[in-house]
């Protein structure tokens, strides 16, 4: 079933770029902090276009790229990034958009300017928007699962490089298939790995953490705070406005956790992630809900977060409406430690 749907897109997408001239300037925008499957999915999208239409698109950002691991990635699988500050949209003939779509709180693609490309597998985001060619799939574990099956079947040839930047893509947004996986993303997964860079995806895996790394686990450890099974730290001011996503991680995984919020301030904005493990919240929706009249937020239904601008007031307002949803109050959590 599946399949028949990729081979009537790849058919799509391959009539669409025929129409394209190699003389036309194509810009590949990622959401905003881009992560490694919307990297991924760019850098595999920018491929096809060199390879088909002998274009050189360009990549483009806007934020941060955060974890560690994300800037090991760019740096060691090369994958040439431009900033949005950097550039003017408006240069471009053609706006692709990977890993989100247009209309998205977590994107800077430009209001109202038709899309040529949008490849996505998150919920729609409810606007409306003009685009030429459209490959949204929800049952789909990553974006770069999309857009490697096009390489596939446009037999386009991939470097160790970009095959383990596809890998890690879906590799990270499925948990190593553990989890939101498909038949397609296996598929893509074990098509991948005998191409990928054995010792570079591990640097990238595992990459050397700075000093103030620790410095930040500590605030959030004992800052951590907990009843039942919510767990709320604060990681204070951080050197990377990533680190409340990676605790977030890291604190799901405590025995009996089951409902994570970890928050920090990086330079003049308060940071937020949360994770479950549970079925049935949607984290996405109390993310918007959090951040309501106040700041930006979305996600999946067990990870989501967002950004606000930090203020005292700002912050107790997020931490009531999380309190509120869940029916608890402040009083009843204890330090990790007691
Ligand atoms: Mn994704």
């Amino acid at each position: 079933m599946y399949n028949e749907t990729i081979m009537k897109k790849t058919d799509e997408l391959k009539q669409l770029l025929d129409t394209i001239s190699p003389k036309d300037k194509i810009c590949i925008l990622t959401h905003n902090n881009p992560d490694p499957d919307a990297l991924g999915a760019a850098f595999g999208l920018q491929k096809l276009f060199s390879h088909h239409s002998g274009i050189n698109g360009d990549i483009v950002f806007n934020g941060i790229i955060g974890r560690m691991n994300n800037k090991q990635m760019v740096k060691l699988l090369e994958i040439p990034l431009r900033h949005l500050s950097a550039v003017n949209l408006d240069d471009y003939r053609h706006l692709c958009l990977v890993d989100s779509q247009p209309g998205m709180q977590n994107n800077s693609f430009p209001a109202g300017r038709p899309a040529l490309i949008v490849v996505d597998h998150h919920p729609a985001g409810g606007k409306e928007f003009q685009c030429k060619f459209l490959d949204h799939r929800m049952n789909t574990g990553s974006t770069s699962t999309i857009i490697a099956s096009y390489l596939r079947n446009f037999d386009i040839p991939v470097s160790q490089k970009l095959a383990t930047a596809l890998f890690y893509g879906i590799k990270t947004d499925t948990d190593g298939l553990a989890r939101d996986s498909s038949n397609l993303d296996r598929e893509l997964f074990f098509n991948l790995y005998p191409q990928i860079h054995p010792e570079l995806l591990n640097q990238i895996e595992t990459p050397d953490l700075p000093r103030k790394y620790y410095h930040d686990v500590g605030d959030a450890v004992l800052s951590g705070q907990v009843y039942e099974h919510i767990l709320i730290a604060d990681t204070d001011e951080t050197f990377n406005p990533d680190m409340p996503a990676e605790m977030a991680d890291f604190f799901l995984r405590m025995e009996g956790i089951e409902i994570v919020l970890v928050y920090g301030r990086y330079k003049n904005t308060l940071h937020f992630s949360l994770r479950t493990s549970m079925n049935g919240i949607r984290l996405g929706g109390l993310a918007i809900l959090m951040v309501e009249g106040i700041g930006t937020a979305g996600g999946h239904t067990r990870a989501a977060g967002g950004q606000i601008p930090f203020s005292a007031a700002n912050v107790r307002m997020m931490l009531e409406r999380f309190y509120h949803f869940f029916a608890v109050e402040p009083g009843q959590f204890h330090p990790i430690y007691s």
